[in-house]
C-alpha cells in the first residue's frame, strides 16, 4: 500500500494535499489520542476561506417556519450549550487506494479526526423558529461559494449546501462554536458549523450562515452530483445523498513499509469507528485473512467518536515482507468488505486496506 506522501508538510504536519482550495490530512500514522488536537485535524474545503467577523455575522433562518428570525454570535453564546463528541470522517478518506485512479483529492488514511464540540442544538434553533407542519427537510447555506470545475455543473457561482431530514435535524445534531473547547477556527468553520454525528463530515457544514426549513427534497450539487451514491435498497438503484459512516478500522503503526523486528512482540495501533451503532469487535490478520486475532478495544465506548484498538502481533521468526490487515464489526453485525463497492463511486471507502511490513 502507497501512501504516495511526496507531498508536502505544514508547519504542523499536516499532508498538503491541495493548497487552493486548501485540503490537509493528518498523517495517520501520528494518531495518538482519542481527541485529535485541533492542529492535527484534517481540513476539506471546496472553495476559498470564507473570512468573518463574528461582530458582522448573522444566521438567518426562514423557509417553513412561522417566525423568521437571524441570530447574532452574541445572542448564540447566550443560548444554553451542549458538549458532544464526533469522529467526522470525509466521504472520500482512503481513495488514494482505489484501482483503477480517480479523480478527486487523493486522500490516504487522514481525512478523519475525533473532537469534542460545543454549541447549540439544531432542535433549538429551529423550535425558536416554529416549523411549520409539511415542513420535512432543513437546508443548512454554508457563506463559502465559488465554481465547480467538474461538468455537469450549474453556472456561475454556489454556495456549499447540504440539506437534513428533519427527524436526524431534531435528533442530535449540533450548531458548534468550538472545537476541544477552542472557539473555531477559520479553516474548520468560524464562527458556526454544523456537526452531524455518525454522518460522513460533508453534512456537517461549516461556515453556517442560512437555515432553510423545506417542505420539499432538497436536490443540490452536494447531495445529487457530487456526494451521493446508488442505493439499491429499493427496488430499482436511485441516487441517494452519503449519509452514514461506514464501520470502518484503520491501522495506524506500523505504518505502511515500516521495519519490525522478527521473533519479537510489535504492539498494533489503530482507531475504528462506524455511522450508527457501536464498535463491537477488531480483529487483525498477518496472514492474508486465513485467521483472525480479536484486538483489545480501549477506554469506553462514546457514541459517535471512535474507539481506540491495540493488538500484540508476535512477528515471525523468519525474515520478509508481511502484510497485516484490520478489519472491524459493528454492535448490528456489519463487517468491512475486502472489496469497494462500485455503487459508492469514489466515496463511502471502508474495504479492508493492507499494511506492508518488513520484518528484519
Ligand atoms: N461550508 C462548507 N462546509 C463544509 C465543507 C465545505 O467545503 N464548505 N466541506 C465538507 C467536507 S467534504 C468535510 S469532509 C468537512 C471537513 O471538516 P473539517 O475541515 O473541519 O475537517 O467539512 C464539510 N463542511
Ligand atoms: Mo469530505
Amino acid at each position: 500500500m502507497k501512501s504516495a506522501d511526496n507531498n508536502p508538510l505544514t508547519s504542523d504536519g499536516l499532508i498538503v494535499r491541495e493548497k487552493e482550495p486548501l485540503n490537509l490530512e493528518m498523517p495517520f500514522s501520528t494518531l495518538s489520542a482519542f481527541t485529535t488536537p485541533n492542529e492535527s485535524f484534517y481540513v476539506r474545503c471546496h472553495f476559498p476561506i470564507p473570512e468573518i467577523a463574528a461582530s458582522e455575522w448573522q444566521l438567518k433562518v426562514e423557509g417553513e417556519v412561522e417566525t423568521p428570525f437571524s441570530l447574532s454570535y452574541e445572542e448564540l453564546l447566550e443560548m444554553e450549550s451542549r458538549t458532544i463528541a464526533a469522529t467526522l470522517e470525509c466521504a472520500g478518506n482512503n481513495r488514494i487506494f482505489l484501482e483503477p485512479k480517480v479523480k478527486g483529492v487523493q486522500w490516504g488514511l487522514g481525512a478523519v479526526g475525533n473532537a469534542s464540540w460545543t454549541g447549540v442544538t439544531l432542535a433549538a434553533v429551529l423550535d425558536r423558529a416554529k416549523v411549520k407542519p409539511g415542513a420535512i427537510e432543513v437546508i443548512l447555506e454554508g457563506a463559502d461559494e465559488g465554481a465547480v470545475d467538474k461538468t455537469p455543473r450549474p453556472s456561475g457561482k454556489i454556495s456549499f449546501s447540504r440539506s437534513l431530514p428533519l427527524g436526524k435535524a431534531y435528533d442530535d445534531v449540533l450548531l458548534a462554536y468550538e472545537m476541544n473547547g477552542e472557539k473555531l477556527t477559520a479553516t474548520h468553520g468560524f464562527p458556526l458549523r454544523a456537526i452531524v454525528p455518525g454522518w460522513y463530515a460533508m453534512a456537517s457544514v461549516k461556515w453556517l450562515r442560512r437555515l432553510i426549513v423545506s417542505s420539499r427534497p432538497f436536490n443540490g450539487y452536494y447531495q445529487s452530483l457530487d456526494y451521493s451514491f446508488w442505493d439499491r435498497s429499493g427496488t430499482l438503484p436511485t441516487l441517494a445523498p452519503l449519509r452514514e459512516q461506514q464501520v470502518k478500522a484503520e491501522i495506524a503503526r506500523p505504518e505502511d513499509g515500516e521495519s519490525v523486528p522478527a521473533n519479537s512482540t510489535v504492539r498494533v495501533h489503530g482507531a475504528a469507528w462506524c455511522g450508527d451503532g457501536e464498535i463491537a469487535k477488531v480483529e487483525v490478520s498477518a496472514d492474508a485473512g486465513a485467521t483472525w486475532n480479536a484486538a483489545h478495544l480501549l477506554d469506553a465506548p462514546v457514541k459517535n467518536a471512535w474507539r481506540l484498538w491495540v493488538f500484540d502481533w508476535r512477528t515471525p521468526t523468519k525474515a520478509g515482507k508481511q502484510r497485516l490487515l484490520a478489519r472491524a464489526t459493528d454492535s448490528r453485525n456489519r463487517v468491512q468488505p475486502f472489496e469497494h463497492d462500485p455503487d459508492r463511486g469514489t466515496y463511502m471507502i471502508n474495504h479492508v486496506l493492507p499494511i506492508e511490513v518488513e520484518v528484519i
